[in-house]
């Protein structure tokens, strides 16, 4: 690093000065904490995104946002050239970035850095960073910290992109080192033109069936909604009418969103008794998670939820089939030896009946820890990987080579089959393709991809519920004094630390007949969660508030 390097980055780390005894981690999805302690976080954060965008020679994408968390907080999330998130290998210096004690400090860390990963300064090459943000107060000043950390290494340039949903930023990221179009009215373009040919392949016999068109939507006050309406223009055949867009006053993530609902199993504000039997979804704060919802009753504020596990099932069942189709052996013309890697992933938090489900179907299900990190790593194995956490977080990746080999079989048949099936078959997956977000989960493309198969189904939100009975389960959080003192093994199944304490968990839960119970620490809140199942929904709740208490004693403050 030259001496105007060494000055401009001391120069400008001076202004993003750390905050008195405050020790920040990179979680599951980059940092996250109350807004007010976070510039120099960003600021550090725009800084390593630039270097990584020198180090690949391609564009990176940082996200200000806390999605889910209170509106009080925000955090960063950060893209790498795939649109993925940031490779783990550069975590652990991620966090000792975030954590260096001053300007003299950082710079030292950023030379080492620099060194071993053989980055060249000094404007030799240039580097871009595509900068979004969500509509927390907070954004717009967090955003300018993330550029001036940007503009500090010579020849990184930042863009912004404005108010964007996390998922548009991925998507542009990837296209952009693709160099595909991958501007915002790229994405609705791609997205509508996707959907409409998914719902031009609907078999006539399901087409012709009175269906729903109306979907309403709880936009969790966030910048989902706002985005959904204009996608919803561009759209035939779906009629979408979004609440709790923001603009009304109600407040981010506040009794509103995907994370409240799958939480709470109760409707969000602006639901209500009118709403019984209506076909509903919820976004969380930054529209990377959905999850479906219809309204029970008129007396109470139950709901019978959706969960992203449901969403797998669905998915998989209809890739399932496409890929039966265009497998089939009676063909005689066509060359049918590939067989498609086809892999479904999920976490700890998938509910069993899920599970049960999937591995019926005949499917391979793997699990790894909670974080679409992971998840996506592992599905990326695959030709096909479906993978989602049960919160609504996740996609359907295509492998490259799987791509290349529809276009080549889709080519094949028009030529030399009259199969028509088959030929639809293969235009419905390279539409899927198209449809559903290759960078990372996204509730807008999961969404259109629900309603066109719930379409060629020809199934209300009701039957599709009724895919199998989810197992009643119950998801607390409880506050401890450091929640880093709990770790786990097994994909977050097994507490090997603090000692006893998987002792405990294990003798509560042989009290309930399919009783089923986790902890781990939080990577985007201060708590440690749980997780419990049972066969009824007090053996559930009286589970997980068992293991709380446990939690508490061996954790906490003392309480209990
Ligand atoms: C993020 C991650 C998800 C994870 C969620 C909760 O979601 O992207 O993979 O499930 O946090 O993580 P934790 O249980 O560690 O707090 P989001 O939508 O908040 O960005």
């Amino acid at each position: 690093m030259d001496e105007e390097q060494r000055a401009i980055l001391l120069e400008s780390a001076t202004r993003f000065p750390t905050p008195e005894g405050v020790k920040l981690s990179y979680g599951t999805s980059g940092f996250r904490a109350d807004a007010s302690i976070l510039s120099s976080t960003v600021f550090r954060v725009g800084i390593l995104a630039a270097l990584r965008s020198l180090k690949t020679q391609s564009v990176i994408g940082l996200m200000i946002t806390a999605s889910h968390n209170e509106v009080s907080d925000n955090g960063i999330k950060i893209a790498d050239p795939s649109g993925g998130m940031l490779t783990q290998e550069w975590e652990p210096f991620a966090d000792t970035l975030a954590n260096a004690i001053d300007a003299q400090d950082l710079v030292r860390l950023i030379v080492e850095f620099a060194k071993k990963e053989n980055i060249p300064f000094g404007g030799v090459h240039s580097a871009q960073v595509l900068l979004g943000r969500d509509t927390r107060p907070s954004g717009e000043s967090l955003m300018e910290a993330a550029r001036q950390g940007i503009n500090s290494i010579v020849g990184a340039v930042a863009i912004d992109m404005g108010v964007l949903t996390t998922p548009q930023l991925h998507w542009m990221v990837r296209g952009r080192n693709k160099g595909m179009k991958a501007s915002e009215p790229d994405y609705y373009e791609q997205l509508s033109n996707s959907f409409g040919c998914l719902m031009d392949l609907i078999p006539k016999e399901m087409a012709a069936l009175a269906m729903d068109e109306k979907l309403t939507v709880d936009g969790a006050n966030g910048v989902g909604g706002e985005k959904l309406e204009e996608l919803k223009k561009l759209l035939n055949g779906l009629v979408i009418q979004v609440r709790n867009d923001g603009k009304e006053g109600g407040v981010l993530n506040e009794g509103v969103g995907a994370d409240y609902v799958q939480k709470e199993k109760v409707v969000p504000c602006s639901f209500g008794p009118n709403d019984v039997g209506l076909r509903c979804a919820s976004l969380d704060g930054d529209a990377d998670r959905l999850v479906y919802f219809h309204v029970l009753s008129k007396s109470n504020n139950k709901i019978d939820l959706v969960d992203g596990d449901k969403i797998l099932s669905l998915f998989a069942l209809y890739i399932k089939e496409q890929l039966g189709i265009l497998t089939k052996k009676e063909d005689e013309e066509v060359n049918n030896d590939y067989r498609v890697r086809l892999g479904v992933v999920q976490t700890a938090y998938a509910n069993g009946a899920s599970t049960d489900y999937l591995k019926h179907l005949g499917l391979e299900v793997i699990f790894t820890h909670t974080g679409v990190k992971y998840l996506h790593e592992k599905a990326a194995e695959y030709d096909i990987g479906i993978y989602f956490e049960a919160n609504g977080h996740g996609t359907i990746l295509f492998s490259e080579h799987f791509v290349c080999w529809l276009e080549a079989k889709k080519n094949e048949l028009a030529s030399i089959s009259t199969d028509l099936e088959m030929q639809k078959a293969a235009l419905r997956l390279l539409a899927v393709s198209n449809l559903i977000n290759q960078a990372v989960g996204d509730a807008l493309s999961g969404l259109l991809l629900v309603e066109a198969i719930l379409r060629h189904m020809g199934w209300s939100i009701q039957k599709w519920s009724e895919l199998y009975q989810d197992l009643p389960s119950r998801q607390l959080k409880v506050k401890v004094a450091d929640r880093t003192a709990v770790i786990t093994a097994n994909a977050e199944t097994v507490v090997v630390k603090p000692p006893g304490l998987q002792e405990a968990i294990n003798a509560e839960t042989a009290k309930y007949p399919q009783g089923r119970s986790f902890i781990r620490p939080s990577g985007t809140e201060d708590v440690i969660r749980v997780y419990a199942e049972a066969s009824t929904q007090e053996s559930a709740d009286s589970l997980a508030k068992s293991v709380a208490q446990h939690v508490d004693h061996f954790l906490g403050f003392g309480s209990s």
